[in-house]
């Protein structure tokens, strides 16, 4: 398993640095999706049945950003999946610097899509541009559906709500119609896919979506 320590960036404008890297992405034909959420939403969970469902169909690869430990990168690899551990020095989250640097790392020849996990919060990584192709967030039943409320900012900078582990819905007391409304709200844009990633519930739905978006990406 490879591990990288990144190196804290050292930049005047992370949002050039992003649309940049962004450019770069799309000349060689990868779509990256930079994936948030709370610690334990379920992100690596869903990225492993989308690496299951979609791997005849797609080349994917994965970083995986977290302050310690390589746990989430090894589930990857066992996969079959391209995939790396970066390590953020500390930060709670990743910025366009730090994905060009796990990026090389990793290298993304030969993939199509790829998914930067990013640290575990719904705060610090929708401040910071990745220079991800888009946004994507993950919020789970369990956290409840005043998130929107509390964090409006991930809300609003996400091209994507996938609202996992739909299974848990008969044991909360989460009203979807209530979540829509707020996250609409904030961002009239964004799609949402309720799924849950333990019975494959929806998960049609959003690999569907995944690979309309690679394919343009690559156009
Ligand atoms: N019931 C249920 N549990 C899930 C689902 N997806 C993930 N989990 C569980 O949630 C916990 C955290 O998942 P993980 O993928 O590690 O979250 P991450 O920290 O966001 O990467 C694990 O115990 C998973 O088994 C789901 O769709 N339904
Ligand atoms: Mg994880």
């Amino acid at each position: 398993m490879k591990i990288i320590e990144l190196h804290k960036s050292v930049t005047e404008s992370n949002d050039r640095d992003a649309e940049k890297l962004r450019n770069e992405l799309k000349e060689r034909g990868t779509f990256l999706i930079n994936v948030m959420s709370s610690p334990g939403a379920g992100k690596t969970t869903l990225l492993s049945r989308i690496i299951t469902d979609l791997k005849n169909e797609l080349r994917i690869a994965v970083m995986e950003a977290d302050i310690d430990a390589s746990v989430d990168a090894e589930k990857i690899e066992a996969l079959g999946a391209r995939s790396i551990q970066l390590h953020t020095d500390g930060m709670c989250h990743m910025d366009a610097g730090m994905t060009r640097q796990g990026i090389e790392a990793m290298g993304i020849e030969e993939i199509d899509l790829a998914f930067l996990e990013n640290v575990g919060n719904l705060i610090c990584p929708a401040e910071f541009d990745t220079g991800a192709s888009k946004n994507l967030m993950i919020l789970s039943v369990p956290e409840g559906d005043d998130k929107p409320l509390k964090y409006p900012l991930m809300f609003e900078t996400s091209d994507v709500l996938v609202v996992s582990k739909t299974d848990a819905l008969p044991y909360f007391d989460f009203d979807m119609e209530k979540l829509r409304e707020r996250v609409r709200r904030l961002n009239p844009k964004i799609e949402i896919f309720p799924v849950s990633a333990k019975t494959g519930e929806g998960m049609e739905a959003l690999e569907a979506w995944l690979v309309k978006e690679t394919k343009e990406w690559k156009n």
